[in-house]
C-alpha cells in the first residue's frame, strides 16, 4: 500500500480526468519505485539509460494533494544510488539519502520512505553522476484546487552517449577534490590549464577570496564576457524524445492546459515557449505565483514551470517548445487535437536565445509570500571558478567548505555573488526559499527551491529555517556541483 486509499478516493474524481496512470499508483505491494536500466532511440541510435518507473511501470508518480509517499524504492540498477527527492519540503533529512553522510543504496536493496508528499510539480533525481543518464522522473501532487484541467507533464533534459565521467573528463574537471559520496572516482583528475570550452571567451575573474559589496561586482557594466552550454549535446530530449520523432499529446478543441515542465537537463536551461498561445503562469518549482502571461519563460536546470494554457475552440496542432539559453537547438512536445495536420519543427530555431536571466524573477510575485520579518542571519556566498574546472563558493570546494549554521525558527537571507562567467542555478534542500531581491532592488518575489543567478548579478533569497537537519545548498548544474560548488546549510 502506497498511496493513502482516503486520500485517493476523495481525490478520484479529478484524477481520473487528468491521466490515466494515476489510479495504478495504489497498487504497490511491489516497490513504489523501481530504478533500473532502459533502452531509448535517440536519432536512430540506441541509448542507455536509467529510469524510475511506478508499480504501474509509468515514469515517476503523480499524486493527489493529500497522498503520502509511502512504500519502498529499489535499486536496481548496478550502481549505488544517492536519490534526491526534489522540492519534498516534507520529507525528513533522514528520508532523503542527498544529505551529508546520507550513504548510497546499495544495488539490489531497497529504502523505504513515509513522508506527507508536497503539492506541485516536483521531481526525483540522482544526486550522482547518472543524473546525466536519465536518472530522474517527475514526481507531481496534483494541488486540491487544480480544478478541470488537463495536466500535460513535460520533462526536458540533455542527453550525450558520452558517459558522464567522460564528459567531466572532457571539461577538465575531477569529482577529486569536491565530489560526494556516490560520484564515480574513476573520472580522471586533469591538471594543466582549465578545459573549459569557453569558445574564445575570456574567463571570468576567480573568486579569490574577495568580498564586494553588492555595487561592487566585478566586471559590472563593462562588458564582461559570459558564456552557457560548456557541454556539446547530442540531443536535447522532451518526454524522451527529440523533434524528429515528438511526442504528440492529444488535446481537445478550447481544451484547458495545466503544462507541468520540469528542467532535468544537466547543464542547459532552456526557454520554455508557447508559440501562438498565451500562457500564463501560475508556479514556478511547485509553488504558487500570482499569475502571469506571458509566451515565453527560462528555465534553468531544476526549476519547474506551471503553465494554463487555454486552446482555441477550433482546436489545431500546438508546438510547446522548449530552446537552449544562447543558442539555437531546441526541443518539445506537440499538443493536438483530433484530426490537426502536424507539421515537422527543426531542430534549431532561427535565431539564437539569449542567456537566461532573473528577469522572469523580477516580475513573479508569490502567492503566499513570506511574513514580514528581519532576517536572524544574512549569508554572503561569492560564487567562483578556477582553473581545472574547479567551482567553488566562499573559495571552497565541497568538503573544504565551512558549514552554514542556523538555529532552528530563524529568517535567514543569502545573498549570492557571481563574479564567474557562467550562471549558476542555485539549489537548497529541504526549503523553500523567496526570491527578495536583485540590481532590481527588493521585491516579494516567487518561493522556490532553485533560483538562476546570472553571471555579475547579485540575487538575495529568504526563508524560514524549519527544517532540523543538514541540507545540502549547490549548484545545479551537474558538473559545477561535481566539481564543488556545493556547501551545506546545518539547521540545529
Ligand atoms: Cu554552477
Amino acid at each position: 500500500m502506497s498511496i493513502s486509499r482516503r486520500s485517493f478516493l476523495a481525490s478520484s474524481g479529478a484524477a481520473a480526468l487528468v491521466t490515466p496512470w494515476t489510479s495504478n499508483i495504489l497498487r504497490a505491494e511491489a516497490p513504489l519505485l523501481t530504478v533500473a536500466s532502459r533502452t531509448l532511440d535517440v536519432k536512430g541510435k540506441a541509448a542507455k539509460v536509467f529510469g524510475i518507473a511506478g508499480a504501474n511501470g509509468r515514469q515517476g508518480i503523480l499524486a493527489s494533494e493529500g497522498d503520502r509517499f509511502s512504500g519502498a524504492i529499489h535499486n536496481g540498477t548496478s550502481e549505488p544510488l544517492i536519490m534526491h527527492w526534489h522540492g519534498q519540503v516534507h520529507a525528513a533529512a533522514e528520508q532523503d539519502r542527498s544529505r551529508p553522510d546520507g550513504g548510497a543504496l546499495a544495488a539490489g536493496r531497497h529504502d523505504t520512505h513515509d513522508f506527507m508528499l508536497t503539492p506541485g510539480t516536483h521531481w526525483m533525481h540522482s544526486h550522482q553522476l547518472t543524473e546525466q543518464q536519465l536518472l530522474a522522473a517527475p514526481m507531481i501532487t496534483r494541488e486540491r484546487n487544480a480544478g478541470d484541467v488537463q495536466d500535460v507533464v513535460l520533462m526536458l533534459h540533455d542527453f550525450a552517449f558520452r558517459s558522464p565521467a567522460e564528459i567531466l573528463a572532457g571539461l577538465g574537471g575531477s569529482t577529486a577534490h569536491g565530489g560526494h559520496a556516490g560520484a564515480p572516482a574513476s573520472a580522471p583528475r586533469a591538471s594543466g590549464p582549465s578545459g573549459m570550452n569557453h569558445g574564445g571567451m575570456n574567463h571570468g575573474p576567480g573568486s579569490s577570496g574577495m568580498m564586494p559589496g553588492m555595487g561592487m561586482m566585478p566586471g559590472m557594466g563593462q562588458g564582461m564576457k559570459i558564456h552557457a552550454n560548456d557541454v556539446a549535446y547530442d540531443a536535447y530530449l522532451a518526454n524522451d524524445r527529440t523533434l524528429d520523432d515528438p511526442e504528440v499529446v492529444r488535446v481537445e478543441k478550447g481544451g484547458r492546459i495545466r503544462l507541468r515542465v520540469i528542467n532535468a537537463a544537466t547543464a542547459t536551461a532552456f526557454f520554455l515557449d508557447t508559440g501562438l498561445v498565451e500562457a500564463t503562469c501560475i508556479a514556478v518549482d511547485g509553488s504558487p505565483c500570482q499569475p502571469l502571461k506571458g509566451r515565453r519563460f527560462p528555465l534553468a536546470q531544476g526549476q519547474r514551470l506551471d503553465l494554463l494554457l487555454a486552446l482555441p475552440g477550433d482546436g489545431g496542432a500546438f508546438p510547446i517548445l522548449a530552446q537552449v539559453e544562447a543558442d539555437t537547438r531546441q526541443t518539445g512536445v506537440i499538443l493536438a487535437t483530433a484530426g490537426a495536420t502536424i507539421t515537422r519543427i527543426g531542430e534549431n530555431a532561427r535565431e539564437a536565445a539569449t542567456n537566461a536571466t532573473l528577469a522572469l524573477d523580477e516580475r513573479l510575485r508569490a502567492l503566499d509570500p513570506l511574513s514580514q520579518r528581519k532576517p536572524d542571519r544574512t549569508f554572503h556566498l561569492m560564487l567562483g571558478e578556477e582553473a581545472g574546472y574547479r567551482w567553488t563558493i566562499n573559495g571552497k570546494v565541497h568538503g573544504e567548505h565551512q558549514p552554514l549554521e542556523a538555529r532552528r525558527g530563524e529568517r535567514i537571507a543569502i545573498m549570492f555573488m557571481n563574479p564567474t562567467s557562467m550562471m549558476h542555478p542555485m539549489h537548497l534542500h529541504g526549503h523553500h526559499f523567496q526570491v527578495v531581491g536583485s540590481r532590481a532592488g527588493q521585491f516579494a518575489g516567487p518561493v522556490r527551491d532553485t533560483v538562476i543567478v546570472p553571471p555579475h548579478t547579485p540575487v538575495m533569497v529568504a526563508f524560514d529555517a524549519d527544517k532540523a537537519g543538514r541540507w545540502y545548498l549547490h549548484c545545479h548544474h551537474l558538473y559545477h556541483m561535481a566539481t564543488g560548488m556545493m556547501t551545506e546549510l546545518s539547521v540545529a
